[in-house]
C-alpha cells in the first residue's frame, strides 16, 4: 500500500445497494491498512464486527417544535466537519448524492483546510430523485463541486451527463462482490425448508420499490410453475410487498411462495436458487444480480441500464425487456428444461465475476483514485 489514508464514508445505513457497496468498501479499505470513519445516521447494517481501523460516528439530529423535519443534512455536515478536523481525514467519500454530497461540500468549506470530496453516484440518486424538480439544481451543483465523481456504470454516467447537462468528468467504478462470501454451494437443510429435492427454486430479492417490478416476478413464476415443479422465494421488504402478497393470494400461490422479509445473510440464500429474477424498470448496475451471479446462479435481469455491463446475453445470464413477460417465462423454461445449459450459464456467471468484479480488484480502483486525489491536492 502506497500511503495509508484516513477516509470518511457517508451512506445510507439501512439495507440497499449503495449502503452495501459503501460498507463493504470501507471494511475492505480498513483491512488494507487505511483508517475508515463511517459517518452515518446509524451503524451501517453490514458492520457487524468490531474491526481495527474502523470507527462509526452516528449523526444526531435535534428536534424542535418549529421543525417539520429535523434538518439531517446540516447535522451530517457538522458531524463530517467534526470528524474530519479531529481525526485529520484526508477525504470524504459520499455514496448517493442526495443529501450526502451537499453535506460534504458544506463540511469541506467550514474549516480552514478544505477536505476533498468524492461522490459515488449509485442510480436512483440520479434517475428517480436527483432529476425531480425539488432536487435537480442542488444535485447538479453537488456533482460539479465534488473533487471526483464516480458512477457504478457507463450507463449511469451517460444518464448523469444527459440529465444534468454537465460535462463533469465521471469515472466508472462498477459494483463488486466478495467472491469468497458469495459462492456456489448451499446448506441442504436450509434448502429443504423451502423446497423438496425434486423442486426448482426461483428467487427475487429487493427493497420492493415500484422500480423493482416485483409483481412481475409473481406473474412469471405463476406461468413457469405450471410446467416445472418450482418454488418462489422473495427476500426483502418495502412499500410494494403488500401488493405482491395480494397478487400471490389472487393467483392461489400462497403454498408455493415463501415471503421471507428482510433476510440478513443473502450469501446463504442466493446459492439455493436455480434462477434469479430482477425485472426492474431500470437498474444502474444491479448489485443483487451480481451477487447471484457470483453464487453461480443464472440471472434473468432487465436490459434497461447497467446490467449489460456484467451480463453477456445468453452466455452468463439473460438481459430481457422488463415488459415482455413472455420472454421471461420462455427463458426460465428454457433453462429449467436443459440442465446442461443451466450448468454452463452458471459456470460462465461465476467465471465472469471472478475475472472482473471481485472486490479486491474493484476496491483497488477506488484506492488509486483516492491516492491520486490526495497527491494532487498536496501539490
Ligand atoms: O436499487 C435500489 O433501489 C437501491 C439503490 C441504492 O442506492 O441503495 O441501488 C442502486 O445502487 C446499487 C449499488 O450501486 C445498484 O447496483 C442498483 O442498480 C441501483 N438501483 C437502481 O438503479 C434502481
Amino acid at each position: 500500500m502506497a500511503n495509508p489514508l484516513k477516509i470518511g464514508i457517508s451512506c445510507y445505513s439501512s439495507a440497499g445497494g449503495s449502503g452495501i457497496v459503501a460498507t463493504e468498501m470501507g471494511l475492505a479499505l480498513a483491512r488494507r491498512g487505511h483508517e475508515v470513519h463511517f459517518i452515518t445516521s446509524s451503524s451501517p447494517f453490514r458492520v457487524r464486527e468490531c474491526l481495527e481501523r474502523v470507527c462509526v460516528h452516528t449523526v444526531e439530529t435535534m428536534d424542535y417544535p418549529l421543525f417539520q423535519h429535523p434538518p439531517y443534512t446540516l447535522a451530517l455536515a457538522v458531524k463530517m466537519h467534526q470528524v474530519a478536523s479531529y481525526h485529520g481525514l484526508d477525504l470524504l467519500h459520499v455514496h448517493y448524492a442526495i443529501p450526502h454530497t451537499a453535506s460534504a461540500i458544506l463540511a469541506s468549506q467550514m474549516g480552514s483546510r478544505r477536505i476533498p470530496v468524492v461522490t459515488t453516484l449509485h442510480g436512483t440518486d440520479i434517475t428517480l430523485v436527483g432529476n425531480h424538480p425539488s432536487y435537480h439544481r442542488i444535485t447538479r451543483f453537488c456533482i460539479e463541486q465534488s473533487d471526483r465523481v464516480t458512477a457504478v456504470s457507463n450507463w449511469l454516467a451517460e444518464e448523469t451527463h444527459r440529465t444534468f447537462h454537465t460535462d463533469k468528468r465521471i469515472r466508472i467504478i462498477p459494483n463488486f462482490v466478495n467472491t469468497e462470501t458469495f459462492k456456489p454451494g448451499y446448506d441442504p437443510e436450509l434448502r429443504r425448508r423451502f423446497a423438496r429435492d425434486d423442486e426448482l427454486i426461483m428467487l427475487h430479492a429487493s427493497n420492493f420499490r415500484p422500480v423493482k417490478c416485483a409483481i412481475k416476478v409473481v406473474d412469471i413464476f405463476a406461468r413457469v410453475q405450471e410446467r416445472f415443479p418450482t418454488r418462489l422465494l422473495l427476500a426483502g421488504d418495502g412499500p410494494e410487498l403488500c401488493k405482491v402478497e395480494h397478487r400471490i393470494k389472487e393467483l392461489g400461490l400462497t403454498d408455493r411462495v415463501s415471503v421471507l422479509g428482510a433476510w440478513d445473510d443473502m450469501s446463504e440464500l442466493l446459492p439455493l436458487a436455480d434462477l434469479y429474477l430482477q425485472p426492474s424498470l431500470h437498474e444502474s448496475f444491479g448489485l443483487a444480480g451480481l451477487e447471484a451471479t457470483s453464487a453461480g446462479v443464472p440471472v434473468l435481469i432487465t436490459d434497461n441500464g447497467g446490467p449489460g455491463e456484467f451480463v453477456r446475453n445468453g452466455e452468463n445470464g439473460y438481459l430481457l425487456n422488463s415488459d415482455d413477460l413472455d420472454a421471461w417465462v420462455d427463458a426460465s423454461c428454457m433453462l429449467f428444461d436443459d440442465n446442461d445449459l443451466r450448468a454452463r450459464v452458471s459456470a460462465n456467471a461465476r467465471a465472469r465475476v471472478l475475472a472482473d468484479f471481485a472486490d479486491e480488484k474493484v476496491i483497488g480502483k477506488y484506492e488509486s483514485l483516492f491516492q491520486d486525489l490526495v497527491t494532487s491536492k498536496a501539490d
